[in-house]
């Protein structure tokens, strides 16, 4: 590991061997190599670099921001409350950011990121448009070679004591292998890939694919915009009201004036978000009472519905409750009975991720938005003009895919990363992620996985979720500097049983009994495993608990031992 510096570039000694073939040498050393400069990857790079270390950020996107970076379509915005998705590391940033709205759109949390990273001066140890191609591990020498590409230009290669994985859960989009999609001659976007520049579908004939969280988002949107849209429906969905709406000053003055309180009651709750949850099962009220709870959290709006009874996932009468209040408002809003129904999900609640709309189930009163049902009829053809549904040709001008991603996964296997004998991360994760508190996977030494699978992540809000990684990482690394430790690697053994563990905890829920991105169940051919960790917030002990322990459940290996120390995959 380098010696602690004051400024990173300073300590990312140019290699002599630059400029020699890539394959010979590296043509920079680091001490932490970040891929990704979404939330993750940007406050890693402030931790890291504020311990002495050099670190560069490999980004493949020509800005910063990530999850936030992308998807830039009409209507996007975060489904957790901005006065909670932010950051909590710096409380001079926490007072002075002024956020606009209860929720905040994709713009206004870009313009936050842009802040954090010039307030911070991150962007110097940022390098964009570079994408991280391969990471292969030395034994010998316990480091990790980099290869990067970068468009236009010529391969780069780096080394690094440690990797750490910001590659975000939800990067890699899901395009679906639509017969016929490349015959399109119409305008064809993806939410998670919006063009920068926008759309107008000023007069223009839309079809949507899709009724998940971004097409919930930008339906509403796009029919008020264009001429028809027509809405490929594959699955209904649950949606909340959101009740967004502008922050009133008081409410904010409120939190600012004791914002670690807030923060102390997420930390405690289920899923890290103040729901106001309620320790109460939903067969110790009658089914009236249920109804006033459920009315009650319905005019609020958000995520805290989930928040009216303790078993609402565990608990078929507390689901199967909760299920039926929202298709009633679904009858009550949707006028075309049929339509109503078709929109009336039927599976578990909370088993995909909830949706937060503003107007969605009113769109489909509107005289211009028509609804298909592909759910017994697939769409079988992607044409020139449109798509093609159970013998029938929709005309489209412009064809919008709101098909989700390759969640948890995807951006992780997209890197050819060898670990110890050369073997894959794609390799050992054939059959599904296997992974150590979803920060580390065993045989891959000084890799870290910042919220990966089976840690609580997507379950939870992100951005304390990040941040509480990017700590454990950060205060991992500096514990091995100060001891002279060059590598740590998660037990295979510690590792299994962990996995074991947050299977078992999902089992005892609801959550697998759709098709869900959690599951994988939406990509075909990918392994139908439950990814997340539903243990928030004892995860938090645990980590805390593995690190005063001596970081039990990991091997570590002095340099002199390196060439000797058995492998923790036996
Ligand atoms: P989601 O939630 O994965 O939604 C994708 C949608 O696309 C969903 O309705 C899918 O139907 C539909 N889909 C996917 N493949 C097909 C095919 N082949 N045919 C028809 N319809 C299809 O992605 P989002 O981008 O909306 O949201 C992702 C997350 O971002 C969200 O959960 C929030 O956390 C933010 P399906 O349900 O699979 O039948």
């Amino acid at each position: 590991m380098a010696e602690p510096v004051s400024s990173s570039m300073e300590s990312q000694k140019l290699s002599s061997a630059a400029g020699k073939s890539p394959r010979t040498a590296p043509q920079r050393e680091l001490d932490v190599v970040v891929v990704g400069a979404g939330f993750a990857g940007l406050y890693m790079l402030h931790r890291l670099r504020g311990m002495g270390f050099s670190v560069r950020v490999y980004e493949l996107g020509t800005g910063i921001g990530g999850t936030w970076f992308w998807n830039r379509y009409p209507g996007a915005r975060c489904d957790v409350e901005s006065m909670e998705y932010s950051y909590q590391f710096s409380k001079e940033l926490q007072q002075d950011w002024e956020w606009s709205e209860r929720y905040a759109t994709q713009p206004e949390i870009l313009r936050y990121i842009d802040h954090v990273a010039d307030r911070f001066d991150l962007r110097r140890d940022v390098q964009l448009e570079t994408r991280v191609e391969t990471a292969t591990f030395d034994e010998a020498t316990g480091r990790w070679e980099v290869e990067l590409s970068r468009a236009g230009g010529s391969p780069e290669r780096v080394s690094a004591q440690h990797v750490v994985l910001a590659t975000g859960c939800l990067s890699v989009r899901n395009t679906p292998k639509f017969p016929g999609l490349d015959n399109f001659q119409g305008e064809k976007y993806h939410t998670g890939n919006w063009p920068h520049s926008g759309v107008d579908f000023t007069g223009k004939r839309v079809g949507i694919i899709g009724t998940g969280s971004s097409a919930v988002q930008s339906i509403p949107i796009i029919a008020e915009q264009s001429s028809h849209l027509t809405v490929f429906q594959r699955t209904p969905n649950y949606s909340i009201p959101a009740r967004n709406g502008q922050l009133e000053a008081e409410e904010v003055k409120r939190v600012k004036a004791d914002y670690d309180a807030l923060r102390q009651r997420a930390s405690q709750v289920g899923f890290g978000i103040d729901l106001a949850p309620r320790d109460r099962t939903a067969k110790e009220d009658t089914p009236e009472e249920r109804k006033r709870e459920f009315e009650e959290r319905w005019k609020k709006g958000g995520f805290g519905f989930l928040g009216a009874y303790s078993d609402i996932v565990t608990d078929t009468v507390a689901n199967e409750a909760a299920q039926e209040f929202v298709r009633e408002k679904i009858h009550q809003v949707v006028k075309d009975p049929k339509i109503a129904e078709l929109l009336s999900p039927k599976t578990v609640i909370g088993c995909k991720r909830l949706c937060l709309d503003t107007g969605y189930f009113e769109t489909f009163n509107r005289d211009n938005v028509t609804l298909i049902d592909v759910s017994g009829s697939p769409i079988e053809e992607i044409t020139a003009k449109g798509v093609k549904v159970d013998g029938r040709e929709h005309e489209l001008d412009c064809l919008v895919l709101a098909t989700g991603f390759d969640a948890m996964t995807g951006s992780l296997l997209a890197i050819d990363t060898k670990g110890r004998g050369g073997r894959t991360l794609r390799q050992k994760w054939a059959e599904g992620p296997r992974s150590y508190l979803g920060i580390q996977s065993a045989g891959f030494p000084n890799l870290f996985i910042i919220t990966g699978p089976q840690s609580p992540s997507v379950l939870t809000n992100m951005l304390p979720s990040i941040e509480q990684h990017v700590n454990w990482i950060a205060d991992c690394i500096g514990h091995l500097r100060d001891h002279e430790v060059a590598t740590i690697e998660a037990d295979l053994e510690a590792e299994d049983q962990w996995v074991a563990h947050v299977n078992e905890v999902a089992g005892g829920t609801l959550l697998l009994t759709c098709n869900s991105w959690y599951l994988g169940a939406n990509v075909p051919g990918k392994p139908r495993v439950f990814m997340p960790y539903l243990g928030f917030p004892p995860y938090v002990e645990k980590c805390n608990d593995v690190v005063a322990k001596g970081y039990e459940g990991f091997v570590l290996t002095k340099q002199s031992d390196l060439a000797s120390a058995p492998s923790p995959q036996g």
